[in-house]
């Protein structure tokens, strides 16, 4: 479309949202300073760095597709990041997993963590503006083959997962310190069992006390922030999981730490959007991990749905319309993986994904709504979220992209497509 095309359509809408008592550029300029954060795994299968010890075997983490031209380095990774975040409009952070440390060859174990493990990747943090969430790894390592980590019956081998843990805080924090705000250091392990198990209440004991030996050692808020991430079930895991979200909601609640709310971690019928006024008032927060199961816990590449239209609508609300103020109690972050189609453009259309949903959700015309709520109107409210869906967000979306330089939807497919083919067709 040409600019001036464009222009005449973006003054339309900006007169039809005003038209609702919407203010088109605080829209734009609030879901843009939202913070997301990218997750590095998209960019190779949730391989990592760490060659020897690796093992796939356990830990419910699984990944299909063979598309060529996946990151096979640090350098390769980071150079794709760069990319994918030049197809997104707005704050961008990136969240890595342990695995993903800076380890020249060596033998790292996950006990044997350090900052220094992940001091290229805070300057390259710098560099590139991209602050830096952290996740332990549980999952890709001999000792997690069991299936079972921090509620494992065997005390050593639950000490060597606390020890991961603890490290994993450190390097967050150092992070956090780098880099001028907290970042967030989300635990979620793979805990649990195929078949009926007499083990439940002892695991969940278990896994309480290696938590708070996890999080004796308390950091500053500035530098670093603890979620805890529960799940339904995993593969391998179908019968029994540890750390579901009921006990991780006592426990974050009990604790004071962050609760993550995974898209694919629930029953299909349930709402995730439901659940985040139900549980902020009494979580230190959210961590959202944006991500779209399609039958079972698949983590397909997110996309414009229902179920992620209300997640941000529900978080714009409950963030007094202001979802990236730092004070804000609720954090996004992606987390779904697919190696069967470009993973470039896999990370991008999700990427993307979030922040229309979050610009959508922020030119909804919340006032309309809240008056005919007052009113006792329910038709007109139920009339308003149905015209909504019709109103030009369209252009606004557009004149978001071309503000922040990043290709509008007419031209993205192709941006994808010159990257596969000038750097991801050398990769063999
Ligand atoms: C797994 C959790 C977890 C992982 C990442 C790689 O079910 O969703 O967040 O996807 O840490
Ligand atoms: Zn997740």
């Amino acid at each position: 479309m040409s600019a001036n095309h464009h222009s005449t359509l973006f003054a339309a809408a900006i007169e039809q949202y005003a038209a609702h008592g919407v203010d088109v550029e605080d829209a734009i300029a609030k879901a843009r300073a939202l913070p997301i954060s990218l997750h590095c795994w998209q960019g190779d299968d949730v391989g990592g760095f760490e060659k020897a010890g690796a093992s796939l075997e356990g830990g419910g983490i699984q990944v299909t597709g063979s598309f060529p031209g996946k990151a096979r380095n640090i350098d390769e990774l980071r150079a794709d990041i760069e990319r994918v975040k030049s197809l997104i409009p707005g704050t961008m952070r990136l969240s890595l997993h342990a695995i993903y440390g800076d380890f020249h060859g060596a033998k790292v174990d996950r006990d044997e963590l350090e900052p220094a493990h992940f001091s290229t990747w805070i300057d390259w943090a710098a560099a590139t503006r991209i602050p830096l969430d952290f996740n332990a790894t549980f999952f890709s390592h001999p000792l997690a083959a069991s299936g079972l980590t921090l509620s494992h019956p065997d005390a050593s081998v639950r000490a060597f997962w606390i020890e991961h843990a603890k490290r994993a805080r450190k390097v967050a924090a150092a992070f956090g310190a780098a880099q001028g705000s907290p970042s967030m250091h989300n635990l979620w392990i793979p805990d649990g069992s195929k078949d009926k198990t007499g083990e439940r209440r002892a695991a969940r004991e278990r896994l309480i006390a290696a938590l708070d030996a996890v999080y004796a050692e308390s950091y500053d808020p500035a530098t670093l922030e603890d979620a805890v991430e529960g799940k339904l079930f995993g593969i391998g895991a179908e019968y029994f999981t540890v750390g579901s979200n009921d006990f991780y909601l006592g426990y974050a609640a009990t604790r004071k730490l962050f609760l993550t709310l995974d898209m694919g971690h629930f029953h299909p019928t349930e709402s995730v959007a439901d659940k985040i006024s139900a549980v902020l008032p009494f979580v230190r927060g959210i961590l959202l991990h944006l991500s779209r199961g399609v039958r079972w816990d698949s983590d397909h590449v997110l996309i414009q749905s229902d179920e992620l239209a209300d997640v941000a609508s529900e978080v714009v609300r409950c963030t007094d319309g202001d979802p990236g103020a730092p004070s804000a109690r609720i954090k996004v972050a992606l987390d779904y993986f697919d190696g069967s189609i470009d993973r470039i453009g896999a990370w991008a259309i999700g990427a993307r994904a979030a922040r229309k949903a979050f610009l959508y959700a922020l030119l909804e015309p919340r006032q309309m709504v809240a008056e005919a709520e007052r009113a006792g109107d329910g038709f007109a409210r139920l009339a308003l979220f149905e015209e909504e869906k019709s109103l030009p967000w369209g252009a606004v979306w557009e004149e978001l992209c071309r503000r922040d330089g990043v290709p509008t939807d007419a031209e993205f497919i192709a941006e994808v497509h010159t990257y596969a083919r000038e750097v991801l067709a050398r990769r063999h």
